[in-house]
């Protein structure tokens, strides 16, 4: 047998995407609550409210104004506050997924739910919220893995402290995480801290006003000492929870053989291994303290927190593979398409979703042999998939043979990186295993899953969910432990 027996077969989601109530049961505004939706030619836009009370909005790249809050315009339409209301259908999903035969689900737990502010207030409600969609998971014999912290943050904090560029935004962070570590001991294992933290950049995910590198730096050594203190207090609060991180994983390939080009994919490659380097070895690659040097950026550090990082180091690394980029020493000579997050390099050896998101499965194999030669820790895929618009036939069916081919390949290249190259891989959730809100697009038109949800891009539909044809197709490869992929 290729995988593991007790092989975390599984889907992946986030809060601010798939649960909707975003003011239900005492929930308090996050900062994704204030951002429109958008399509692959039009961004999103975040609205907010200056300091002389005018009413404006910026891309999410722009910076919001020091001293702007969020606003929730009443006659914009906002994809997160319904998303694919996974808050009023959770007992029927659930059942979804173990009828696929999920082994996991990874899922976020919203922080405004929790704490509706950020601070030390807690919501009730929120808790019993988690606690019921954690029982219904166990009822089925689904392991939870739970994302603490899934791109936003409670809108208060974000508005009244400036977001993780605040060291008050740690201490209600690890308020948050020892209220849902003490609550869910018994009923969650597998967490992980923040979502692709290699992205982390704005105001929505963040909280910043300001993105520039040295705010951007700052707010992310705040990250890094979050997470590693979260991992020391969950392992305090249960010795058995396995803690990981998570990062976007895209391999950079040299666009030529030419070693200027050689140099420059090793320094993109790099900007993400140092997010990995700092949570799994727990110090600074010199690398980036050179170039904090040269770029005169100073991360105001407490005494203790060299010690913290080191400490509070992760149990796996979780990472999201959808697609690879190249890198050229010469950006003149390459032309751009769509990625995740930000443009990608085209590759003329391969072909692009219909978003411009490169299709590479042995680009898989590649990442899981990097990151397992160099951490030689276990691995977990915790997001992948294909995005696509989907076709609902007359007959109600949906025949998405190019999701299943996508799925087909990668499940190949991982079977490849266990079986030949010896890679530690815990796990396999694939993005959006029911349909949600694209982060990157807000749209409901780009669709990753096995369950179809009947929702388009202005909030119109009947929320009702059916199977597609991957859904059957994925509850075979899980019944076979990935044996059979046709
Ligand atoms: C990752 C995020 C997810 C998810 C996915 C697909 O960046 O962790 O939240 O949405 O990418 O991206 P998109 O929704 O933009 O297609």
């Amino acid at each position: 047998m290729s995988f593991r027996k007790d092989f975390l077969w599984g889907g992946a989601t986030a809060a601010n995407q798939y649960e909707g109530g975003y003011l239900s049961g005492g929930k308090g505004l996050a900062t994704l609550d204030a951002i429109t939706g958008g399509s692959k030619d039009q961004p999103r836009m975040i609205t907010f409210k200056t300091k002389d009370g005018e009413i404006k909005e910026v891309t999410r790249e722009e910076a919001l104004p020091v001293g702007a809050v969020g606003y929730v315009d009443p006659d914009k339409y906002y994809p997160s506050h319904v998303a694919t209301d996974f808050y009023h259908h959770y007992e029927e999903d659930i059942a979804l997924f173990a009828e696929m035969g999920f082994k996991c689900f990874r899922m976020s737990i919203s922080w405004a739910r929790i704490c509706p502010k950020g601070t030390d207030e807690i919501n009730e409600a929120g808790l019993a919220f988690y606690d019921a969609v954690f029982d219904e998971l166990l009822k089925y014999g689904i392991e939870p893995v739970v994302t603490i912290n899934h791109f936003d943050i409670p809108m208060y904090l974000a508005d009244e402290l400036d977001g993780w560029n605040n060291r008050k935004t740690v201490d209600y962070f690890i308020f948050f995480c020892e209220t849902i570590f003490k609550r869910y001991k018994d009923k969650v294992k597998y967490w992980m801290t923040f979502n692709e933290i290699n992205f982390l950049r704005s105001w929505t995910q963040i909280g910043i006003h300001q993105n520039d590198n040295q705010h951007r730096y700052q707010a992310i050594h705040h990250l890094f000492v979050a997470s590693a203190k979260a991992v020391i207090l969950g392992h305090e609060i249960n010795p058995d929870f396995q803690i990981g991180m998570m990062v976007a994983y895209i391999p950079s390939y040299p666009m030529t053989s030419n070693p200027e080009d050689v140099m420059a994919a090793l320094e993109f490659n790099r900007g993400q291994e140092f997010f990995i380097d700092v949570q799994v070895k727990g110090t600074y690659p010199a690398h980036k303290l050179k170039w904090f040097e040269r770029e005169k950026i100073v991360i105001q550090k407490e005494a203790d927190d060299d010690e913290i990082l080191k400490k509070g180091t992760v149990d796996y690394i979780g990472f999201s593979y959808y697609m690879s980029t190249a890198s050229s020493a010469n950006p003149e000579n390459v032309k751009y398409v769509g990625g995740n997050q930000q443009p990608a390099v085209k590759n003329p050896y391969l072909e692009e979703s219909e978003w411009g998101w490169t299709v590479d499965p042995l680009g898989l194999r590649i990442s899981l042999c990097k990151l397992y030669d160099r951490y030689q820790i276990p691995l977990f895929i915790v997001e992948n998939g294909f995005g696509a618009v989907d076709v609902v036939k007359e007959d109600g069916s949906i025949d998405d043979d190019y999701r299943i081919d996508y799925f087909k390949k990668h499940i190949a290249a991982m079977k490849d990186a266990v079986t030949l190259d010896g890679v530690d891989l815990i796990g396999y959730t694939p993005w959006g295993c029911i349909d949600l809100v694209s982060a990157g697009t807000g749209e409901m038109k780009k669709r990753y899953g096995f369950i179809y949800v009947d929702l388009d891009d202005h909030g119109n539909g009947t929320l009702e969910r059916s199977r597609k044809k991957s859904f059957y197709w994925y509850k075979d490869v899980i019944a076979t432990n990935g044996e059979n992929l046709d």
